[in-house]
């Protein structure tokens, strides 16, 4: 287990829960060593304790329903896992839960070329359905550094950003309708794939970033787009967190970005020591842009360039010449949360408005600068989307609790600030566990206990995901 839990599983415990679920499941459809549980009983978060009960691997809707009803008679509580690239704990079983993975709900069931819609099962990864998009001569543009792991139904249940949302917005812009099993073990289609449908409230979007408290989604049509033509990448060479909102100004100005993202020379660093790859230019900036917009541009981005140029924004900058070039610019970006993962950092992913992202920065530099003086800080982000990623790196003499409770104090600090700047607390990993007890920060008491009374409906014996969000 990542960290040795307080929570015992026994044998006995085991195998009553497998002499319920074996007519239900063929015998390799769950699991129960303890390395089966862990691995998949926790996300890329090594900050909690992995104490599931069993690991079941259901394979299609009626299986889900099963389970959930076997959940309501016996509480059990079922804890939902896909990818499990998630970076709040929002997929961690630590309390003897029953982990409900998707892996095996991984098949691509239908596309229908006129809604331009894709129906998938939960399990099938971004990459996967990136690829089928490209097969048909579409595009999903939802993307991220994890696409390769991560699973729709994951992307669903957090809403999941990426790189490319200054362009394409989230997750919830692509989801056309989704079938949830309920925690009462009601089958939900929700919307079914309408452009247009005014009946009243639309459950989709409650579901959408709901992190599997209200239900599990099992299927859901996914929206494609025209693909865009090919992209150019540059980065660009920035002094002052401050100039960084002047240079996505400037570009804007002229042209369309598709993505908008910065990086601090401690996290360029970190990703090329980790995967041994050079500097892709010979100047030094204490942070860097990186941009990415259309081939066609190019030449209005250059003129855009040398306008941060001239005004002190940007002092040096590289602009790919190849496909294979925009790649390996990308890959700096990509490689951060890969790189920096052996330092188990207290992960920080917050949002203002655009138009309070100066003084946002102003205020996260001075909490920095006072409270983390002897800490590494790496910064990073979607900062064309308000997002700030904020990892604080533990050092190799802390232990994990003395690490992780000195975080968590100086959040009271950083996330005041952002109640003021009427920011959010998780911009787009979501609440889990890792920002539960932070969650009035960012919502209104009424507007938690409108949570709970949501919850209630669609879970009455709380057994969906318990103690994620709130
Ligand atoms: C990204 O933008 C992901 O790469 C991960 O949201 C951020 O590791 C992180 O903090
Ligand atoms: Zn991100």
């Amino acid at each position: 287990m990542s960290r040795s839990s307080k929570v015992s599983i026994t044998p006995k415990e085991q195998s009553k829960f497998v002499n319920r679920v074996e007519g239900l499941f063929s015998p390799e459809q769950f699991k129960l060593s303890n390395e089966d549980r862990e691995h998949w009983g926790q996300d890329w978060t090594r900050l909690f304790e992995v104490a599931p009960l069993a690991v079941v691997f259901p394979n299609c809707i009626n299986q889900v329903v099963e389970l959930v009803r076997l959940a309501n008679a016996y509480d059990y509580k079922l804890v939902p896992s896909g990818g499990r690239t998630g970076l709040s704990g929002g997929c961690v079983a630590s309390n003897g839960e029953v982990v409900v993975s998707f892996d095996r709900m991984n098949q691509i069931l239908e596309f229908n070329p006129v809604d331009r819609l894709v129906h998938c099962q939960a399990g099938v990864v971004t990459a996967q359905l990136q690829q089928y998009a490209m097969e048909q001569g579409l595009f999903y543009p939802v993307d991220f550094a994890s696409s390769g792991s991560s699973q729709i139904g994951g992307n669903i249940a957090t809403n999941a950003g990426g790189i490319r949302v200054i362009r394409y917005g989230l997750t919830r812009d692509w989801v056309s309708g989704m079938t949830v099993v309920t925690g009462n073990g009601e089958v939900v289609s929700a919307n079914k794939g309408l452009v247009k449908n005014a009946t009243g409230y639309d459950l989709r979007h409650l579901f959408v970033g709901s992190e599997g408290t209200l239900g599990f989604v099992v299927e859901a049509q996914m929206k494609l787009c025209a693909p865009p033509e090919l992209q150019r990448v540059m980065i660009a060479c920035v002094s002052s967190l401050q100039d960084l909102l002047s240079i996505l100004q400037c570009f804007q100005k002229t042209l369309e970005l598709s993505a908008f993202e910065f990086f601090s020379d401690l996290a360029m660093s970190k990703v090329l020591g980790h995967r041994g790859i050079d500097r892709p230019l010979s100047t030094v900036s204490k942070y860097y842009a990186l941009l990415e917009y259309d081939e066609s541009m190019t030449e209005v981005a250059t003129q855009a360039f040398s306008v941060c140029v001239n005004h002190g924004w940007i002092t040096d900058g590289i602009l790919s010449q190849s496909i294979s070039q925009s790649k390996r610019l990308w890959e700096i970006r990509d490689g951060i949360t890969e790189s920096i993962a052996r330092f188990t950092p207290y992960k920080n992913d917050i949002s203002v408005r655009i138009s309070e992202v100066p003084g946002f920065l102003d205020d996260v530099e001075g909490i920095v600068k006072d409270h983390y003086p002897d800490l590494e800080v790496c910064w990073f982000g979607h900062i064309g989307d308000g997002n700030l990623h904020l990892n604080i790196l533990k050092p190799q003499n802390v232990g994990i609790s003395e690490f992780e409770k000195r975080c968590r104090k100086i959040n009271h600090l950083l996330f005041e600030r952002i109640r003021r700047r009427g920011g959010s607390i998780s911009a787009e990993h979501g609440v889990g566990l890792l920002k539960r007890d932070f969650l009035s920060y960012s919502r209104s008491q009424s507007e938690i206990e409108t949570m709970r009374a949501i919850k209630e409906v669609f879970d009455r014996n709380g057994i969906m995901n318990p103690g994620k969000v709130f």
